[in-house]
């Protein structure tokens, strides 16, 4: 009897475990039941992810989360946005309100650990830097001793700001706020000689301001900030499919597959490309994904190349260079592993 007890509560406690292990395994059904996935992004951060004047959002990051949508349910509409706050942006994914970070944020290995997260590939290579007014006449961030500089909250920003200063020997006063908005607009009305944040998000900004030519980013990048996506601890099957999607979008443009010439593509006889598009099935059914998946994605945002062009590059009001983000052929660090 005494013996069967304790078969039972043993039986129990494996089926707790289980159950929890299952519970814990399942975004990805949550998210097939739901109908959509649910991306936390930058609020307004023009090129990254911000929505366009007729409320659809854009941006590299949320063309990561759409691809994920296309991935997921072949179609790239399938997703919802919430708009976060560096400071909220962790909290938000732990409790579950959204299934992933599409928000430029830096993987760094606290973050990895104490913070719980997984962090997909690198999806843009950055580093920090400064922004100043040019009439204020400084050209090197070796000036901005005794400066006031905005910062932003909740940011690998604020650590890199004190260790930059200290290992200078340079004096500076934060002035730390929140809001992006808020610290921009504090920025412009002289509230701070300088700003400071991701080289990009500096590009970003300045788009915002009445007068961009009167803004200059400074040389110096005094951090390395690769932005990534990222998903919570415990969830192997949907972390893989994060990964997969930003490989997906790195490997079409490394296979020259593109949103217009994608469906030429089918009949290719390179096995990679066949792979990629699921003509020659094994990817999809492994990730648990329709055949069609890498597909989809290319189809309906296109390759990392193209996205990179539409929101960020030499022709967008951000005029960013492909620099590291460029593919490793053309001396950039964007690489995929093999889809197969
Ligand atoms: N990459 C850094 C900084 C990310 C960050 O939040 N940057 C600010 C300044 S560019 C931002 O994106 N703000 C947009 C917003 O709050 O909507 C990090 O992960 O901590």
């Amino acid at each position: 009897m005494k013996l069967n007890n304790r078969l039972i509560a043993s039986l129990a406690l494996l089926a707790t475990v289980m159950w929890l292990g299952s519970a814990q395994a399942s975004t990805i059904d949550e998210i097939k039941k739901r109908g959509h996935v649910k991306c936390g992004v930058s609020a307004g951060l023009p090129g990254f992810s911000a929505p366009d004047s007729k409320g659809n959002w854009q941006g590299l990051d949320v063309d990561v989360c759409r691809a994920l949508g296309a991935a997921i349910f072949g179609d790239a509409k399938k997703v919802k946005f919430v708009g976060l706050s560096a400071q909220q942006r962790f909290t938000a994914l732990q409790s579950g309100e959204v299934d992933v970070l599409t928000r430029n944020t830096t993987h760094t290995l606290s973050r990895d650990t104490s913070v719980g997260l997984n962090f997909a590939p690198t999806n843009y290579y950055d580093g920090q830097g400064f922004m100043v007014k040019k009439k204020s006449k400084i050209t090197s961030a070796k000036q901005l001793s005794g400066a006031a500089i905005c910062v932003q909250q909740g940011t690998t920003t604020e650590r890199n700001l004190a260790d930059y200063f200290r290992q200078n020997k340079m004096k500076m006063k934060p002035i730390v706020m929140e809001g992006n908005d808020e610290l921009f607009k504090a920025f412009l009305a002289g509230r701070c000689d300088a700003l400071t944040t991701d080289a990009s998000g500096l590009a970003a900004e300045r788009t915002k301001a009445k007068n961009p030519n009167e803004l200059v980013i400074l040389p110096e990048v005094i951090s390395k900030e690769p932005l990534a996506a990222a998903v919570r601890h415990g969830d192997d099957a949907f972390f893989d499919i994060v990964k997969w999607t930003v490989y997906a979008l790195i490997s079409a443009e490394e296979l020259g597959i593109t949103s217009k010439n994608v469906d030429q593509k089918i009949k290719s006889y390179n096995p990679d490309v066949l792979r990629f598009l699921g003509k020659v099935p094994g990817n999809g059914k492994a990730l648990g994904l329709d055949e069609k998946w890498a597909y989809s994605i290319v189809k309906q945002v296109g390759n990392y190349g193209e996205s990179f062009e539409k929101h960020v590059g030499k022709k967008t009001a951000l005029r960013l260079d492909r620099g590291l983000n460029a593919l490793w052929t053309d001396g950039g660090l964007m690489y995929s592993p093999p889809l197969k």
